[in-house]
């Protein structure tokens, strides 16, 4: 995958490079010897990248890659896999990945997952918890979790059939099958497909069109999807939106204003809307 893009280092990490252009922060998984599966550093170090595109103002829209052009993510490492978990340095087995998984479905600014190459277990859910998907005709998707004794029971399972229906999302994981571009693109599981050698270029592209929209009016959105979706949290992340923007209005500032002057706050100027 050729990149055009002069790509700015924020970080030295171990196993993904983090680097931004412009506004978008992209977050891509180092370890291509592997197809990029991930290591409970690895999502270490994608939560510590995910948390500082979360809280950099400069920061509207994040994309999430792997290194090399043959693989987007191959899910969780099978070789630190151990009882109970993936195992880190510190001996501990983790399935940190859900942690991070929560991470891009709650940061409030859009997530593309920008994959070439293999989309697979852990890696796939990855993509399709992300907003957008934008996929090289190299991509092949797929869940492998009953070959390999694992499942995602979570967003992997349920959020997926949001995305393709019930009926394809239980033949993906009851028959771990593969699946290219086109027939990704055909189910509803990317948004679009291109060549390799555009893939970064599109990317880049989509991400700039949506710098150019409202922030909060993308915050909003994103939080809308989710909240129909995720129950109490979702709802305390459109309802924390809400709160966002009544803090932004004179009407709200009256109440703090008027207990810093230890004084009656006078509500009696504000409309009281139909
Ligand atoms: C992707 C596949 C189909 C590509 O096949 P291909 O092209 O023939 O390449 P390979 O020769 O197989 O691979 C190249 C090198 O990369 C290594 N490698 C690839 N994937 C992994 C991996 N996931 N872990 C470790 N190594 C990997 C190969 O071994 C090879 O290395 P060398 O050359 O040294 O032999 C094919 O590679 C494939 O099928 N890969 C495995 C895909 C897979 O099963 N992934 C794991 C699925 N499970 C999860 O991801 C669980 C995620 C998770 O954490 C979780 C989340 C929620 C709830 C539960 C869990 C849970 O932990 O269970």
């Amino acid at each position: 995958m050729n990149t055009n893009f002069a790509w700015e280092k924020i970080k030295d990490f171990e196993e993904i490079i983090f680097s931004q252009y412009k506004g978008i922060a992209k977050i891509s998984i180092n370890r291509p010897h592997k197809h990029n599966a991930f290591t409970p550093q690895t999502v270490k170090e994608m939560s510590e990248a995910m948390e500082y595109a979360r809280q950099e103002p400069s920061i509207g829209a994040i994309i999430l890659t792997g290194e090399g052009g043959r693989a987007f993510c191959s899910g969780g490492d099978q070789s630190v896999r151990g009882h109970g978990g993936y195992v880190g340095k510190d001996a501990v087995p983790r399935l940190n990945v859900l942690d991070f998984q929560r991470q891009i479905r709650s940061i409030p600014k859009p997530v593309v997952a920008m994959v070439a190459g293999w989309a697979i277990g852990g890696g796939h859910v990855l993509h399709v918890i992300c907003d957008l998907s934008i996929a090289a005709e190299n991509a092949r998707f797929g869940q492998t979790g009953p070959i390999v004794g694992s499942f995602d029971g979570g967003f992997g399972a349920s959020y997926l059939a949001r995305v393709v229906g019930q009926k394809k999302a239980r033949e993906i994981w009851y028959l771990c099958d593969q699946y290219n571009a086109q027939e990704a693109l055909d189910m509803g599981l990317v948004n679009k497909v291109v060549p390799l050698e555009e893939l970064e270029k599109t990317t880049v592209e989509w991400c700039e069109k949506m710098l150019d929209k409202s922030p909060i009016a993308l915050r909003m959105l994103k939080s809308a999807f989710n909240a129909e979706l995720d129950g109490q949290a979702g709802i305390q992340e459109l309802a924390g939106n809400a709160t966002l923007l009544y803090y932004l209005s004179d009407e709200a500032k009256e109440g703090k204003n008027a207990f810093i002057e230890k004084r009656k706050p006078d509500f009696s100027k504000f409309p009281k809307f139909p």
